[in-house]
């Protein structure tokens, strides 16, 4: 399962009030996110992604076979459970292309599997993933892509170098109920870290949305901002939240958050995404067969 994204730019709206549960965005937000689409070249390829994932994972697996489901756009997860029925599947794992577990993100995803399950009649046995975040593999495969960052730094900036682990912020309303999120990527910071030999690295929040509640931070812009006052030269920026290219890492890390870094004079390197890396593959592979034997 994985997040979605509009297969064109008209398709923007619909997906937009999707994500909103049903309340169109006014015509100000509907703009300002049209146009992050635009600079990221009209469309995101998260889908493409998701779907090399999955077929990824089942080449990897004998006799499995995957379902694509996304939470905010078709082919909706809804729609896979409804095509895992008609398959009679009769036993099947939810894995969510997303490392860290939040009630309000894996628990979400977990809640529509159920729901679509009951809606359809689909009666099989249904195990769901609810965190990877300290998989060997995953934490190897960061630690080597985190030295590839910082070894596209300029030597100078690189001594003194700073890397921030970023996920997708959440309201902190999360907090109210102990949830494991921030302490899961503070896990696969301080994991990566000890892995690559770090000297100095950090959390931060990234793509908060444009909502009025507070949202967990800080926010990687204002890191990047407290880091350049502090003289920092250089900063390696790795969205470990995130497993794929898609608008929140093209956009807000690649434009947004470089644009800053320039106009702050500090160097800044992003992280190449897991995307279809073999590696990458293999880990899920095998958590996706753990989950089986459970
Ligand atoms: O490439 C693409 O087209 C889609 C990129 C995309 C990913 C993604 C992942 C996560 N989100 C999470 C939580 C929230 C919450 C809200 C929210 C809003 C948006 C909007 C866009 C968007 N998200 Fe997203 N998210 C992606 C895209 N997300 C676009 C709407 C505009 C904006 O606010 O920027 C707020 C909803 C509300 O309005 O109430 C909450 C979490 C993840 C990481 C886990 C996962 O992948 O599921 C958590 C990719």
């Amino acid at each position: 399962m994985a997040y979605g994204t509009p297969a064109t730019i008209d398709d923007v709206e619909t997906y937009y009030t999707d994500i909103r549960g049903g309340r169109p965005p006014s015509q100000e937000l509907l703009d300002e996110l049209t146009q992050r689409y635009r600079a990221i070249g009209g469309r995101s390829p998260l889908l493409e992604i998701t779907r090399s994932q999955a077929a990824g994972i089942q080449e990897r697996v004998e006799g499995l076979s995957s379902y694509v489901g996304q939470k905010h756009a078709a082919p909706f997860i809804s729609e896979a459970v409804a095509r895992m029925r008609d398959d009679g599947i009769e036993e099947a794992v939810g894995l969510v292309l997303a490392p860290h577990y939040s009630a309000m993100s894996v628990g979400d995803y977990e809640r529509r599997a159920r729901s679509a399950a009951e809606e359809h009649g689909w009666n099989g046995t249904f195990t769901m993933i609810d965190s990877w975040h300290l998989e060997e593999r995953f934490v190897a495969l960061l630690a080597s892509r985190v030295a590839d960052a910082l070894g596209r730094l300029s030597e100078r900036a690189r001594q003194e170098a700073v890397v921030v682990f970023t996920a997708h912020s959440l309201p902190t309303s999360i907090l109210e109920h102990g949830d494991p999120y921030p302490e899961q990527l503070q896990q696969t910071a301080d994991a990566v870290a000890a892995r690559a030999g770090l000297e100095r690295w950090q959390i931060g929040w990234q793509s908060a949305g444009r909502t009025t509640v507070p949202w967990i931070g800080p926010d990687l812009l204002d890191i990047l901002v407290e880091l350049a006052a502090k003289g920092v030269p250089g900063v390696a920026v790795c969205p470990c939240g995130f497993v794929a290219d898609h608008l929140e890492v093209l956009y807000d890390v690649d434009i947004e958050a470089k644009a800053l870094a320039f106009d702050l004079e500090i160097e800044m390197e992003r992280t190449e995404s897991p995307n279809d890396d073999p590696r990458f593959l293999e880990m899920l592979a095998g958590v996706v067969v753990r989950a089986f034997e459970r």
